[in-house]
């Protein structure tokens, strides 16, 4: 039985294509040496796979920024702002026009970007239209193909699938109303011919086609189109054999049994997500003579398989297929590269890990186990967090806690008497400055009296800005933090960091996601030093500030070992007792971010209900216990409300601010339809772009808000925090919004 993953990170293990990609950006490194980096870290991780003993080894699962941007270019789907292909040769051009796409550039904003399916990796939008011409322009994943060769690495290469490449894909804003870039799908189709040519013409034995599309309800109701793309590229006559791969979550049976009555010689299926592959095989009573590329090995958490009970799984599947691989449930992009960077995890929690390498490793030995039943020269791995790591305090208190900790009086009354009160999102811009103390303290250059004393200032600052600016309720500005989960993370039982687990979020950036490997609870308070400091600066009103229980699960890697709902309800409750302090100490108004509420829906529609119920329960755990006149505030990232307008509602927030300023107050139209009855701070303005709004620019989108929503209800904000903000542009953009509020309340009727 054969071994091999599905896909590798592509950052290397020390963040160099990080480093590279954004000294080029600024101009200091060459296109040559840029690629001469690149073509470094890939042939690292063909001979990193290699050493691990893997036997099948993917390529062009690099990327300087995006596979789902490569693949667009590839094939010149690149909207006509963009610069045609370079000229042959002209390697600067190229690379310039690709990061143009991803970044954008003068009088051409970039390729929308989000997330890639229910992970933390966001992907570029291709836009399309009918007039796109798909055709072969590129040749990276050929290119890439060959540089392995010539090193000694047969590899497969990964493609994305057209399937989800064109799914996932948006209609550009000149396609006619109602046209799907799906109807692009045979002439894709015919330029994903050429290249398979190409590749077999190479030498290329097999190609990787990912089709993670078919774990969503869109792609499992695609059965018709994933057959015409089966029969079309299977029977070209001059391909390489063709693997088509699925993650995140099972298929379904109809998705299968067109797989399994296809020329495609191997199907790879996830079969940790859901728990469901095994059956589905089972349903379609398995595969016959379609090789199974079994995902056994989770690609997207940090916990050590369960080697005898992947060898149990894998001894089924045996009798489900003539031909078994064993390989990891999907690219092990979303995991961190290595364990044995870390030299600081407690040896029984670093026992239960497995990152990018290691799970390489435990791939491999799963396939000699398969093979020659050699012994597991591996010991039985972890369960994902669990018995070892369980705190019997957090659950008898869990236990003890009634219905009535999950509610609050609903005739508490309006949080404020003045209409339209101004705030912000909790974070002010970082300067270079507290960067440089919280690195200098981490290095031990610092003393904790002198970096405190520095975050003092800056807090001393920040509140004095907020009262000359004239806001209604101030915020600390959160010096103190790096990173809102982290930051947390750092200071509860049951969660641990790391030093070197960085994981692509997008482009260059990456985060650090903490491990939250046992039961969770606060040995001491986390913020009420530096709220209460803020507060004792100034008459007006502070607001706490605090990451709420989803948010802390959706950023980090999370034991298995229990249901996350449980897990949320620990977070939960440990966030209530630091709102119980934080409003023992005299603040009366306390945020508790779900940023990532959107985020944690479950693909498949089914799953939803049951998610926001958990979502919705740990948020009142963590906010329920305070007295009625206490204002509960949320705050969350993103516009498209639509799926989760009802958990938004039900989190019985007295304040929710949100994004809306890229999308017309949409939201407020829709909350105003509903008869929202809360307080609502729709975005006035939109902080990821450095342009400083003007006053009758915000004024206007009061004014559609006041239109549709009681202006008792409404909060003016920007639309999100403004740590990546500079100081001269956060604070205009403050004083214009101030000033827009203060012009539109007084039109209000009844004001003088
Ligand atoms: N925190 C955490 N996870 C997140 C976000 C977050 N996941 C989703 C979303 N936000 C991702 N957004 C970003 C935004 C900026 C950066 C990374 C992800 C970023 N990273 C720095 C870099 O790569 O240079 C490193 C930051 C650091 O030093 O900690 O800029 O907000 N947990
Ligand atoms: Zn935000």
């Amino acid at each position: 039985v054969r071994s091999t993953v599905h896909g590798y990170p592509r950052i290397g293990p020390n963040r160099e294509l990080k480093r590279a990609c954004e000294s080029y950006w600024r101009g200091e490194t060459a296109a040559e040496e840029l690629d001469g980096i690149a073509a470094g870290l890939r042939l690292g991780v063909y001979a990193q796979l290699r050493e691990a003993g893997v036997d099948d080894i993917p390529s062009n699962t690099f990327s300087y920024y995006d596979h789902v941007l490569d693949t667009a270019v590839l094939f010149d789907l690149v909207p006509s702002r963009f610069a045609s292909p370079a000229a042959a040769g002209d390697r600067d051009e190229e690379l310039r026009r690709y990061f143009a796409l991803a970044r954008g550039e003068q009088g051409a904003p970039p390729l929308e970007m989000t997330k890639w399916f229910d992970t933390n990796y966001h992907y570029l939008v291709p836009e399309l239209s009918p007039s796109t011409r798909p055709r072969l322009v590129g040749d990276k994943p050929l290119a890439e193909f060959r540089e392995a060769a010539e090193a000694g690495f047969p590899t497969r290469p990964v493609l994305v699938g057209p399937l989800t490449f064109l799914l996932l894909a948006k209609a550009a804003e000149d396609a006619p109303e109602g046209w799907r870039p799906v109807e692009l799908l045979d002439q894709l189709l015919d330029a994903y011919a050429q290249l398979l040519a190409g590749l077999s013409a190479a030498g290329a034995a097999e190609v990787q086609l990912d089709e993670p599309i078919l774990a969503t309800d869109e792609g499992r109701a695609a059965v018709g189109l994933l057959e015409r793309v089966c029969r079309r590229l299977g029977s070209l006559t001059e391909r390489p054999s063709l693997l088509v791969s699925t993650y995140f979550g099972s298929i379904g049976a109809p998705a299968l049994r067109v797989l399994k009555d296809s020329p495609v010689e191997a199907v790879g299926l996830d079969l940790v997500t859901d728990g469901e592959g095994v059956d589905d095989l089972v349903k379609v009573s398995g595969l016959g003579g379609t090789r199974l590329v079994a995902g056994v090995v989770e690609g997207r958490n940090v916990w050590r398989t369960d080697v005898p009970a992947a060898v149990a799984t894998l001894g089924t599947l045996l009798a489900l297929t003539d031909e078994l691989t064993v390989s990891t449930s999907c690219s092990l992009l979303h995991v961190p590269i290595d364990l044995d960077a870390e030299t600081s995890l407690a040896p029984e929690l670093r026992e239960a890990l497995a990152f990018a390498k290691q799970k390489a490793y435990e791939t491999a030995l799963l396939g000699r186990v398969l093979s020659d039943g050699a012994e597991a020269e591996y010991a039985a791995g972890g369960a994902g967090g669990g018995p070892g790591f369980t705190d019997a305090r957090v659950r008898a208190r869990l236990d003890a806690l009634g219905p009535d900790a999950y509610e609050r009086p609903q005739d508490r009354g309006a949080p404020t008497d003045t209409p339209l009160t101004t705030t912000t999102i909790g974070s002010f811009p970082q300067t270079a400055e507290l960067r440089r103390a919280r690195a200098a303290r981490r290095r031990g250059a610092l003393a904790e009296d002198a970096y405190k004393q520095i975050l003092r200032e800056e807090i001393d600052r920040v509140v004095a800005l907020q009262e000359e600016i004239g806001l209604d309720v101030l915020v600390h500005g959160e010096p103190e933090r790096n990173d809102m989960v982290q930051y947390f993370a750092e200071q509860l039982e049951g969660y641990a960091t790391t030093e070197n687990g960085w994981v692509q979020s997008y482009g260059s950036r990456c985060v650090r996601p903490p491990i939250l490997f046992g039961d969770v609870s606060r040995p001491e308070p986390m913020t009420v030093e530096w709220i209460t400091y803020a507060q004792s600066r100034t008459d007006k009103p502070v607001k706490g500030m605090l990451t709420g229980p989803v948010t802390m699960l959706a950023w980090s890697f999370v034991r298995t070992d229990q249901p996350l709902g449980d897990t949320a309800r620990q977070v939960g409750l440990a966030l209530r007792d630091e709102v119980a302090d934080l409003e023992r100490a005299g603040i009366r108004h306390i945020q508790v971010d779900e940023a990532a509420l959107r985020e944690l829906l479950p693909l498949r529609e089914e799953r939803r209900a049951a998610y926001l119920d958990w979502a919705v329960n740990s948020f009142r755990l963590a906010t329920s216990g305070v007295s009625p006149s206490t204002t509960i505030h949320t705050h969350m990232c993103y516009s498209e409300f639509g799926l989760i307008v009802g958990g938004i509602e039900a989190l019985d927030a007295d304040v929710t601010s949100v994004e809306a300023a890229r999308s017309r107050m949409e939201l407020v139209e829709d909350l105003g339809r509903r008869g929202y009855k809360r307080g609502i701070g729709p975005g006035v303005y939109d902080i990821h772009s450095p342009r400083v709004p003007s006053v009758e620019e915000i004024e206007g989108s009061l004014r559609l808000a006041v239109a549709h929503i009681d202006a008792g209800s409404l909060w003016v904000n920007p639309d999100c925090g403004l740590k990546t903000r500079g100081y001269a542009e956060a604070e205009q953009a403050l004083r214009n919004m101030v000033e827009a509020a203060r012009r539109v309340r007084a039109d209000l009727p009844g004001a003088r």
